[in-house]
C-alpha cells in the first residue's frame, strides 16, 4: 500500500448530506450492519434547515406531517408547539434525532464532497472531500437536497455595494436586527414572501423588489392546540398510511369532481373555506383538475387574485402583486403570514423591476432602469439550483469516467429519481425525476431511503456486488415523467421546477408528477420484479 492509499478510508457506504434523508439513511444502512460515513457541509445536522435561519423561515407542510414516521415512539413523544414548524423548531428537531439515533460519530461535519468517481476494476466509489479526505466505498448515496445550491444574479458593481447582503439560503448564525435600517428584499418566492413582513416590523424602510409575483396563501399559523394534537397522535399510523399512498404525501383527499363541473356560489363556498383553513393543500385539492384545465385553475386563480385585491389598500400595489403570469400551484404556492397586508405598511414599497430591471449596484444602494434606492442591507431571496445544482457541483464519473454533467447536459437523466445510468450503486434520495419537492419531502424522502435500503440488502443476500439502471429503462422513465408532466399545466409555468430560473439551465420539467402513492407503488412494482429495469453484477 503507497502512501496515497495509506489515506484512504474503506467503508461500505458514503453518504454526502446529513438533512432529513442522510440522517435517515445514514440509520437504515448501519441497521444493515454497513460501516457508513455522511460527509456534511454545515456544521450539524439539518440541510436546508440548517442554512434557512431568515426570520420568518418555515415550513409550508404542516409540523404533524413534516416529520419522519418511522420511529412510532419518536412521533408520540416529540411535541411540536405550532401548526406548521419554524425552522429553529425543526433543526431542534433533527438535533433531537441525531441525539436519539446516536447518528453524529458517524458524520463528518464542515466538509463539503468536491468528487465522487467510480472505479469499474474494484467496483467501489472513491470520495474525496474539500478536508482532503478520500473514502473508498461501495455505495455512494446523495442525499443532498433538492433546494441547497443558492443562486445569487450576478448584479453589477454587487461587490462594491458597502452594506451588508445576506441570501436567505446561508443566512448568518447571529440574530441579525434590521432596526432603523433601509432594507432591500429581491425577490418573491417563498423565502421572500416569508422574510418580508418579518423585516417590515424592524426596518426604518423595506423596498421590496419584485420582478414575478407569485400566489401566496396565508398559514393562519399559530399555537397548536393540545387537543388536535392528542387527536392527531391516536391516529398517527392512519394518518401516515394516507400520506403514502396520496398525491403530494400529506392525507388529504382529493375532490373528484372538476371545478367546472358545479355553481360558482358552491364553488366560492369552497374556495373560501380553503382559504380559511389555509396553506396550499386545501386549495389543491379542492377540485381534481385544477392543475390539468386552465378554465378550472382560473377559478381558484382569479379567487386568491380578488383575495390580494381586498387585502392590499392601494390598487396599484395590489394590481402589481397580483398573478398572471403562471397557472395556480404550477410554481409552489407560497403559503405566509401577512404578506400581502404587510404591504399596507407605510415603510413598505413594493418596486416593479420586471418593468425596471435592477441594473447595477452602487456602494450605498442599487439602481433600477428607473430608480436610483439607498439602502443599508440587500436580502437577496432569489432562490436555488434546484435538483441538480448540488449534485452537478460534485465532480460525479460513472462508467468509463463519464461526467455526471456531461451526461446531464441537456436536462437530468434517471430511472425513478433513484438510479443514473452509468452510474452503478450510486442513489439520489428525491432525485430528479422523482416527486419529490411536490410532495412533503419527508414522505418520499422515507419512500427512497427504504427502498435504497432494500436494495441494498437485496444485493447482499443475492450475492450482487453492483445495481445500475439500464439505459432503455432510464429512457423510458423519462419519457414517462414528461409525458405524465404535459398532462398538467406544470410545464406553463416558468418555475425553478423546470430550470427557469437559471440562465443556460436546460428546460426539463424535473419532478414527477404522477403523485407520491402512484410512485411508490411503481417503486414497489419494481423491487417485486427482481428490480426490473436495473441490471446486476456479480
Ligand atoms: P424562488 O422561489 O426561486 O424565488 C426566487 C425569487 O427571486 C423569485 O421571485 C425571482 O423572480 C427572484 N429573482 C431571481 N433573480 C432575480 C433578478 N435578477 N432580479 C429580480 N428578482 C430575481 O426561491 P425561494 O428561496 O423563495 O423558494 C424556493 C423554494 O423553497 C420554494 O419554492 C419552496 O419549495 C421552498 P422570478 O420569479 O425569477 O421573476
Amino acid at each position: 500500500m503507497n502512501d496515497s492509499n495509506a489515506a484512504v478510508r474503506e467503508l461500505d457506504a458514503v453518504v454526502v448530506g446529513a438533512g432529513f434523508s442522510g440522517m435517515y439513511m445514514l440509520h437504515k444502512l448501519r441497521g444493515l450492519g454497513l460501516k457508513v460515513r455522511v460527509i456534511e457541509a454545515g456544521e450539524n445536522v439539518g440541510g436546508t434547515w440548517y442554512w434557512n435561519r431568515y426570520p420568518g423561515a418555515r415550513c409550508d407542510v404542516m409540523s404533524m406531517e413534516y416529520c419522519y414516521s418511522f420511529d412510532p415512539q419518536l412521533e408520540q413523544e416529540w411535541e411540536w408547539t405550532e401548526r406548521y414548524p419554524s425552522q429553529p423548531e425543526i433543526l431542534r428537531y433533527l438535533d433531537h434525532v441525531a441525539d436519539r439515533l446516536d447518528l453524529r460519530r458517524d458524520i463528518t461535519f464542515r466538509t463539503r464532497v468536491t468528487s465522487a468517481h467510480y472505479d469499474e476494476g474494484a467496483n467501489r466509489w472513491t470520495v474525496t472531500t474539500d478536508a482532503g479526505e478520500t473514502f473508498s466505498a461501495r455505495f455512494c448515496v446523495m442525499a443532498t437536497g433538492c433546494l441547497s445550491t443558492t443562486r445569487k444574479p450576478p448584479f453589477e458593481g454587487v461587490d462594491a455595494f458597502r452594506g451588508r447582503t445576506f441570501h436567505t439560503g446561508e443566512w448568518p448564525h447571529e440574530p441579525v436586527d434590521f432596526t432603523g435600517r433601509r432594507v432591500g428584499v429581491i425577490g418573491t418566492g417563498s423565502s421572500g414572501i416569508q422574510v418580508v413582513p418579518v423585516v417590515a416590523q424592524q426596518a426604518a424602510k423595506l423596498h421590496v423588489f419584485q420582478r414575478t409575483p407569485n400566489f401566496s396563501i396565508p398559514a393562519h399559523n399559530g399555537p397548536l392546540d393540545p387537543d388536535f394534537v392528542k387527536q392527531f397522535k391516536s391516529r398517527y399510523p392512519a394518518h401516515r398510511a394516507e400520506a403514502r399512498v396520496s398525491l403530494f404525501g400529506v392525507p388529504w383527499a382529493i375532490d373528484m369532481n372538476s371545478a367546472l363541473g358545479v355553481p360558482p356560489e358552491e364553488r366560492q363556498r369552497k374556495y373560501e373555506a380553503a382559504w380559511a383553513q389555509g396553506g396550499a393543500t386545501p386549495m389543491l385539492v379542492a377540485y381534481v383538475d385544477l392543475l390539468a384545465n386552465e378554465q378550472a385553475n382560473e377559478t381558484a386563480a382569479e379567487f386568491v387574485r380578488q383575495k390580494i385585491r381586498e387585502i392590499v389598500k392601494d390598487p396599484k400595489t395590489a394590481e402589481l402583486l397580483t398573478p398572471r403570469d403562471h397557472p395556480l400551484g404550477t410554481k409552489r404556492i407560497c403559503v405566509d403570514t401577512d404578506y400581502y397586508a404587510t404591504f399596507n405598511r407605510p415603510n413598505v414599497e413594493l418596486v416593479d423591476v420586471r418593468s425596471a430591471p435592477i441594473v447595477r449596484f452602487t456602494a450605498t444602494g442599487l439602481e433600477t432602469a428607473a430608480a436610483a434606492y439607498e439602502l443599508d442591507d440587500v436580502i437577496f431571496a432569489t432562490g436555488y439550483d434546484a435538483m441538480t445544482g448540488t449534485l452537478l457541483r460534485i465532480d460525479v464519473r460513472g462508467r468509463g469516467g463519464v461526467s455526471l454533467r456531461d451526461k446531464w447536459a441537456d436536462g437530468p437523466k434517471t430511472y425513478l429519481g433513484l438510479s443514473v445510468a452509468g452510474f452503478p450503486n450510486l442513489f439520489t434520495i428525491t432525485g430528479p425525476g422523482s416527486p419529490s419537492v411536490l410532495s412533503n419531502v419527508v414522505v418520499s424522502i422515507e419512500q427512497h431511503v427504504e427502498w435504497t435500503a432494500d436494495c441494498i440488502a437485496w444485493l447482499r443476500q443475492e450475492g450482487y456486488a453492483t445495481i445500475e439502471a439500464t439505459p432503455e429503462a432510464e429512457e423510458k422513465w423519462v419519457a414517462h415523467v414528461n409525458e405524465v408532466a404535459d398532462t398538467t399545466l406544470f410545464p406553463k409555468a416558468n418555475s425553478w421546477y423546470t430550470g427557469a430560473n437559471i440562465p443556460g439551465k436546460p428546460r426539463v420539467f424535473m419532478p414527477y408528477v404522477g403523485g407520491v402513492g402512484p410512485y411508490r407503488e411503481i417503486c414497489d412494482g419494481v423491487a417485486k420484479k427482481g428490480y426490473e429495469g436495473f441490471r446486476v453484477g456479480a
